[in-house]
């Protein structure tokens, strides 16, 4: 392929309402940050572009619920963020934010030139609208008397008491929760962006050109999706935060956040622009220019549909490549900070880096881990004891090792400086280690164009391996016990530290888009501008010049101690035991658990495999519910009696907002036979009842299709 004439790398721009943690770093910034480290060190012409996204209903319904405002949350997460970010050496030339205006401006122009040239469709609905407030009311805003049941306080989309699924025009007697007032119907206009007549272009430029060159786990969702049947998306939202609607008959709508947050490339790259003196329209006009987007898996629609149909009716390119990563989890369980289930890159930085001199090698041994299990073709792992691994085995015991044992041995053995080469002296080793050092270049090279970051990496890393096997054959330290026996020993010696020292100045090239503290660290060692980085010098023996004097050796990566391993795990552990315990009192069940990685269809998903012995250690039985009474001063636990044949057990469940007592005596449900048991409000709970959950967060007993004896086992 001929080398585009520039690139705009884009990461997905991270919600600014809240820290975010070390799967989104392995999903987006990190594979999108080696790649633009590795593209500058190719000299190539290469914006990489992100920032905040600072609209949707989340932020909003979270200030209220926090007593503060919109704006204050961003205002919050949006510096941390981004100073996170640096921390760990994801260095973006802008990181921008959606509610700048020169963002509200460009998404507003964008939105008028598609509705100007009938890109975009309108349709009528009638919703309910709060006259007081001013405001359409979305379906949690609307609360009523339940059809089903009765109940007074059900809301729009679902009666908490007796669980049905409404819509709020099935409520009677609807009133505001905003107001308290009855509301009223009235109509409403939304933009919609009709998918269905892309279909055609989609099928040939998804299924068709990019068939091969692109992911299959991209191109699977992609297919799935045109094979659903695309639809017209509503673009606009009744709604005060966001950007505003520019069209007439737009008053009190925005854009609707998945429309306005991807145009928001587009104004960081005209901030960037600006802030660099440079021109910003080649980036997304010209098709010489190479747009590349990294996500995480669940954004994979939005960048390979939706945003590209909009791209091609505003006339601009189209991205020659979209590498979604899967999701990485953490020891056995998925990631999610509402669960207290992660590591946030916040706490990792002042945990790790912050604390010590010398920390920012600790960023790099985090990219290092997170790299070498990045989720490129599956959902991977973090565990606490597989960083341990990774750090003291490869980076301390291989790549450090090499490069202090090459410094040790210089000054010892070559006075500090870059000996000089024998040539009558070299041998067939010495050859082949410069012809690894030229193929490893040229294996890296060709991962990196392939998005395959990890197998680059490791390429790395063996590479110094070959130099310790090179240095252990040579044994420079024996050579140098015979100089007075042996008159060739120190032509020897010169040649093999000689070749130790180039290597390791090839290292820092080949390393530095992974590990760029690292790469600068070993320019210090060797006296060296960050210049020498430069891709073009890998594969040279002539880096370092001879008769040149070195610093004295220092350590590029401390051990992890299991102390250390012990402690975060204990943390982990400690934390999660703690949202847990908030979550059943305040019981959100697992809803909320799942909001952090699910996908478009509010589906979580699945978590790592397990064998048939996980599974069979769990025992699981028919209960019958034979008392149920709500938990004093709790809203959401409720004290069940559970009859299990052989036993009657006293069971605590947060579904107190969910079902009635009285209600579900007598109900057949599925128990954790053998949980070990747990104190609650000091009542102990032995045993778990199962239930089932839907994308609406509704609760659902597991029960038998009949009745049957209690103590039945499940398997
Ligand atoms: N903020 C969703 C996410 O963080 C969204 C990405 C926008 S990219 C244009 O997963
Ligand atoms: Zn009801």
């Amino acid at each position: 392929m001929n080398t585009p004439k520039r690139y705009l790398i884009t990461a997905a721009l991270p919600y600014a309402n809240g820290l975010k943690h070390i799967g989104h770093l392995a999903g987006a910034y990190l594979p999108a940050d080696i790649y633009v480290r590795y593209l500058k060190a190719q000299k190539r012409d290469v914006v990489f572009v992100c920032g905040s996204d600072e609209h949707g209903t989340a932020i909003p319904i979270q200030a209220t619920k926090e007593g503060t405002t919109a704006q204050a949350i961003i205002d919050k997460y949006h510096p941390i963020i981004e100073q996170n970010f640096k921390d760990l050496g994801i260095q973006f030339d802008i990181y921008h934010r959606t509610s700048d205006p020169l963002h509200h401006e460009t998404a507003s122009a964008f939105f008028k030139d598609l509705e100007s040239r009938g890109d975009l469709e309108t349709k009528t609905t009638e919703q309910y609208f709060d006259e007081q407030a001013n405001t359409f009311l979305a379906d949690r805003y609307i609360k009523g008397t339940c059809p089903n049941c009765a109940h007074t306080e059900a809301y729009g989309d679902q009666c908490e008491k007796c669980g049905k699924s409404l819509s709020p025009e099935e409520l009677i007697n609807p009133v505001s929760t905003l107001s308290g007032n009855a509301p009223i119907k009235k109509e409403t206009t939304h933009w919609y962006l009709p998918l269905n007549r892309h279909e055609d272009f989609l099928r040939k430029w998804l299924l068709e050109q990019h068939a091969s060159d692109w992911r299959p786990a991209v191109i699977g969702q992609c297919k799935s999706w045109i094979e659903g049947g695309l639809q017209p998306r509503a673009v606009t939202r009744d709604l005060d935060w966001g950007v505003k609607v520019p069209v007439a008959g737009g008053d009190g709508k925005v854009l609707y956040v998945w429309f306005d947050a991807p145009i928001g490339y587009i104004s960081a790259t005209k901030q960037w622009a600006l802030n660099n003196d440079k021109d910003w329209k080649p980036y997304w006009n010209d098709p010489e220019t190479k747009l590349v987007h990294f996500i995480g898996k669940d954004n994979i629609v939005f960048h390979c549909i939706i945003f590209p149909v909009m791209l091609k009716l505003h006339g601009n390119i189209l991205p020659e490549n979209v590498p979604a990563n899967e999701f990485m989890n953490l020891e056995g369980d998925k990631m999610s900070t509402s669960r207290g289930w992660s590591i946030e890159m916040d706490d990792y930085i002042n945990k790790w880096i912050k604390k010590e001199n010398g920390g920012e090698s600790l960023a790099d041994c985090l990219r290092f881990y997170v790299n070498s299990i990045a989720p490129e073709s599956k959902d991977s792992e973090f565990t606490w004891k597989g960083f341990q691994d990774a750090v003291n085995g490869e980076l301390v015991s291989i790549f450090a090792n090499y490069v202090n044992r090459t410094w040790v041995l210089m000054h010892k053995l070559t006075k500090g400086k870059v000996p000089k080469i024998h040539t009558e002296f070299l041998d067939e080793d010495d050859r082949a280690l410069l012809v690894s050092v030229t193929e490893t270049k040229e294996k890296v090279t060709a991962l990196l164009e392939q998005y395959k970051f990890r197998e680059a990496q490791f390429e790395v890393v063996n590479l110094a391996r070959l130099g310790n096997q090179y240095m252990q054959k040579k044994e420079p330290w024996i050579l140098a016990k015979n100089l007075d026996t042996d008159p060739t020993a120190q032509a020897k010696i010169d040649n093999c530290m000689h070749g130790c020292l180039q290597l390791t100045a090839n290292l820092a090239i080949l390393i530095n888009p992974f590990l760029p503290f690292t790469a600068k660290k070993m320019c210090h060692l060797m006296k060296v501008v960050d210049r020498m980085l430069e891709w073009e010098n890998a594969g040279k023996f002539d880096l370092l010049k001879v008769g040149y004097s070195l610093r004295p050796p220092e350590l590029l990566f401390r051990k992890i101690e299991d102390e250390e391993i012990a402690a975060e795990l204990a943390e982990l552990k400690a934390n999660a035991e703690a949202k847990k315990n908030k979550m059943e009192t305040t019981n959100t069940s697992s809803a909320a658990a799942n909001t952090d990685q699910t996908n478009e269809l509010g589906i979580a998903p699945l978590k790592p495999e397990i064998v048939f012995d996980d599974f069979g250690k769990i025992d699981l039985r028919v209960g019958t519910i034979v008392e149920a009474k709500k938990v004093e001063k709790t809203d959401k636990l409720l004290e069940l009696l559970v009859d299990l044949g052989f036993e009657k057990r006293t069971i605590l469940s947060g579904i107190a907002m969910h079902f009635n007592p009285e209600d579900i005596v007598g109900k057949q449900v599925t128990i954790v036979a053998n949980l070990a048991p747990r104190k609650m409000r000091g009542i102990e709970s032995k045993g778990m009842i199962l239930m089932a959950e839907d994308a609406q967060g509704k609760l659902y007993f597991v029960s038998p299709s009949e009745a049957i004896a209690s103590g039945s086992t499940i398997a």
